[in-house]
């Protein structure tokens, strides 16, 4: 039996990953660690909070006295780190918080797991560290060449959490997903944004041309390949995780007008993104070769996931406006 911290597992990916561990075959204890940011939501941990192998603790990453004392008091020996400011956009705006949480907060996992001799650190880290390639896919050992201020900030949590594993042995794995899609997604992402716009027959902001290139992911494909990592990853490794699903923006923006039946003159084109990346794409044979594949094609995740945010409008409404959201309009989609 393990006991696994999750930080970060009140968000879009965390909660998916909690829900995907509670109900498989296992005894793992999962404690949730998380701030509750604006991204964090208890509702989002609402079908699992009375499972008998669930806990969950309200705290920062950044905070190493309490992240000890959670360790110690529920004897943790795995930390599985989501915890993160996530929004590109967001960074762009403001990166303030990205180098706390991203930056120092991995870097205080990293001292808690050495000081505490914990059995595993697991990194969830993300495509951006690479930055943008126009033809072929990113492989593990290139280089980083992050644009934003978020790629960056990830791509130097990682640095940090490599050179421990280098320095002193500490036993880490990370995996770098691609832009992953589902339920619980924030609202302000491109495909939660577009469904509930599409919705509510507001239009849905496409930057610039629109082409640029995402590889998508359905979150229980990326659920899945984490806890295999857990399992099979080999300490000081990094894995790529990827489902070989690249579409345009304007596809995806077609594609969600069409499922719901709205005129596709919703879709307009505004101010692009600054430093928008064109296109990310990762190559995945270090771990396929390990024996993980993916096991929901676009399709069938695109349509689960528009039919769960037209089921579930108790769950965006409430987040569906607000400062950022008003602010970002301004920003990125007056022309
Ligand atoms: P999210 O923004 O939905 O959730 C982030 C969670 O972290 C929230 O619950 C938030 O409250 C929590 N958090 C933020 N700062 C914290 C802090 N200082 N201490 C404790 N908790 C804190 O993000 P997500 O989309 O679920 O992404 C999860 C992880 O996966 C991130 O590390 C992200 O970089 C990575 N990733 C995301 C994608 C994607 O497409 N969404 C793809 C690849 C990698
Ligand atoms: O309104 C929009 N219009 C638009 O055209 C928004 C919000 C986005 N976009 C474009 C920008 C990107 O090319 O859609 C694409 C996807 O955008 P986001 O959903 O913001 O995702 P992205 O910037 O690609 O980053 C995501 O994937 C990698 C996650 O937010 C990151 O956390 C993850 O690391």
């Amino acid at each position: 039996m393990r006991t696994l911290l999750v930080t970060g597992g009140a968000g879009f990916i965390g909660a998916n990953f909690v829900h995907y561990m509670l109900t498989r075959e296992s005894n793992d204890r999962i404690i949730v660690y998380d701030k509750l940011t604006y991204a964090g939501r208890r509702e989002n941990l609402a079908a699992v909070a009375d499972h008998p192998r669930f806990l969950f603790v309200q705290g920062d990453i950044c905070e190493m006295a309490q992240v000890r004392a959670t360790v110690e008091q529920y004897n943790v020996d795995t930390i599985v780190n989501f915890a993160a400011e996530s929004h590109v956009d967001r960074s762009i705006l403001d990166p303030d918080a990205f180098v706390k949480t991203d930056v120092y907060g991995v870097y205080v996992l990293c001292e808690v797991v050495k000081q505490m001799g914990l059995a595993r650190l697991h990194h969830v880290s993300t495509d951006e560290v690479y930055g943008p390639i126009a033809e072929g896919k990113f492989r593990e050992d290139d280089r980083f060449m992050p644009t934003s201020p978020y790629a960056a900030s990830k791509a130097s949590g990682e640095l940090i959490a490599l050179s421990y594993y280098r320095t002193y042995g500490l036993p880490l794995t990370i995996t770098r997903g691609v832009n992953t899609y589902g339920p619980y997604q924030y609202p302000e992402k491109a495909i939660p944004l577009f469904i509930t716009n599409a919705i509510d027959d507001i239009p849905l902001p496409l930057y610039g041309n629109g082409l640029q290139v995402r590889d998508r992911l359905y979150v229980t494909d990326h659920a899945s390949a984490i806890a295999f990592v857990l399992e099979h990853g080999k300490p000081g490794e990094a894995y790529n995780i990827a489902a070989d699903m690249e579409k345009t923006n304007l596809e995806v923006a077609q594609r969600i007008v069409q499922a719901l039946g709205k005129p596709a003159a919703l879709i307009q084109f505004v101010k692009d993104r600054p430093a928008h990346d064109v296109r990310y794409a990762l190559a995945t044979e270090k771990l396929t070769a390990l024996g993980w594949q993916a096991s929901v094609s676009f399709e069938e995740g695109f349509e689960r996931t528009v039919r769960w945010y037209q089921e579930n409008e108790n769950w965006w409404r409430p987040i569906k406006s607000g400062d950022w959201l008003d602010y970002y309009r301004k920003q990125y989609t007056e022309r």
